[in-house]
């Protein structure tokens, strides 16, 4: 016995997200991610039994190594989107926006798997996801203020299986229990905190960094001795849904910024489908958002794929970014 997913029955065991937690309009949209993220999680938790997921099979829009997995979970969120109202699929492993449905009213854009460098080393992975409400083309549908977003989540694919979902009323938080295959509400509203003891970039990089990125690493290497006048952490997964997970939860700084690589003039962290909804989803639980200096949610994205600065998480870290960069 199946259900309708135009008009999914609450009782139904069957679903993924209790709908009466989704906004209506949205809810065959968020079943059908939550639905195959469960799907995915459980390909994911089997590893090398699943064959290779890490192995290379080809090359993105941009030239970036596409593994297996990356391909296998774009043709199931693109699968699972059609006849979910969907009209526009934008998605880091396709150079093209696909129309899933003519009559569709959303316009989604996704990575649908990000953090691929840690596929095989099972550290937490994640899909990230955006949603606009579709407008007369592709291109006005995503190229367009950050702000116009009107859903964002992602779902890390880790010890446990984690929906953050906000809808522009704060950042929910559900756990997906491997017993009934849905997602639970953990958290109605996520609170980030506004002080944070830990910051995360990739050092490796330091000595491509712009003087104003390396003054606010180097306030928070001097820990109490220096201008903070306390210690900070450092943590570096490689994976930006564990990170933004981490901060959501107990606060910190995250810091992807230009660099002077090549191709790295504008950071490494795409736009579209990975900053501005990890944006919307920090601003919802009371953290900020910045391309350094200006609020991400206030910026429009030229192109599909473009990549863009990207420094969030506690308020008062990301203001003082923002006063380092005068
Ligand atoms: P991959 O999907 O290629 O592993 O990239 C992951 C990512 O886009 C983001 O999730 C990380 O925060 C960032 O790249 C890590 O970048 P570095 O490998 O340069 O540290």
């Amino acid at each position: 016995m199946g259900h309708n997913r135009d008009d999914p029955n609450p009782e139904d065991p069957m679903l993924a997200i209790d709908p009466a937690l989704i906004p209506e309009h949205l809810r065959p949209v968020i079943e059908a991610m939550c639905r195959t993220g469960a799907e995915l999680s459980r390909v994911i938790a089997k590893g090398p039994l699943a064959g290779k997921l890490g192995a290379g099979v080809g090359e993105n829009s941009d030239g970036d190594q596409q593994k297996a997995l990356d391909v296998m979970a774009d043709e199931m969120f693109e699968a699972a989107l059609r006849g979910t109202g969907v009209r526009y699929y934008a998605s880091e492993e396709q150079e093209t926006v696909l129309t899933l449905d003519p009559e569709g009213g959303y316009a989604l854009a996704t990575d649908p798997l990000d953090g691929s460098s840690n596929i095989d080393v099972n550290v937490t992975i994640g899909t990230i996801f955006s949603v606009f409400a579709a407008a007369e083309s592709a291109e006005a549908s995503f190229l367009r203020p950050a702000s116009d977003q009107i859903a964002a989540g992602y779902i890390a694919y880790g010890p446990q299986t984690l929906l953050a979902v906000t809808f522009g009323a704060g950042t929910m938080l559900f756990v997906l229990d491997p017993d009934s295959g849905s997602f639970v509400l953990s958290e109605d509203r996520m609170a980030l905190p506004e002080a944070a003891k830990e910051f995360s970039i990739n050092a490796s990089n330091r000595r491509h960094w712009t003087a104003p990125v390396r003054a606010y690493v180097e306030e928070c290497e001097a820990g109490r001795e220096g201008a903070k006048g306390k210690d900070m952490n450092f943590r570096w997964v490689g994976s930006l849904v564990a990170e933004t997970h981490r901060i959501l939860t107990r606060g910190g700084t995250f810091l992807y910024p230009a660099d002077a690589r090549p191709s790295y003039g504008n950071g490494r962290l795409r736009m579209v489908y990975e900053v501005a909804p990890m944006a919307f989803l920090v601003e919802q639980a009371g953290g900020k958002a910045t391309d350094g200096t200006r609020p991400i949610l206030s910026l429009t994205a030229e192109e599909l794929h473009e990549r863009r600065p990207f420094v969030f998480g506690s308020a008062e870290e990301v203001d003082r970014i923002a006063e380092l960069h005068g």
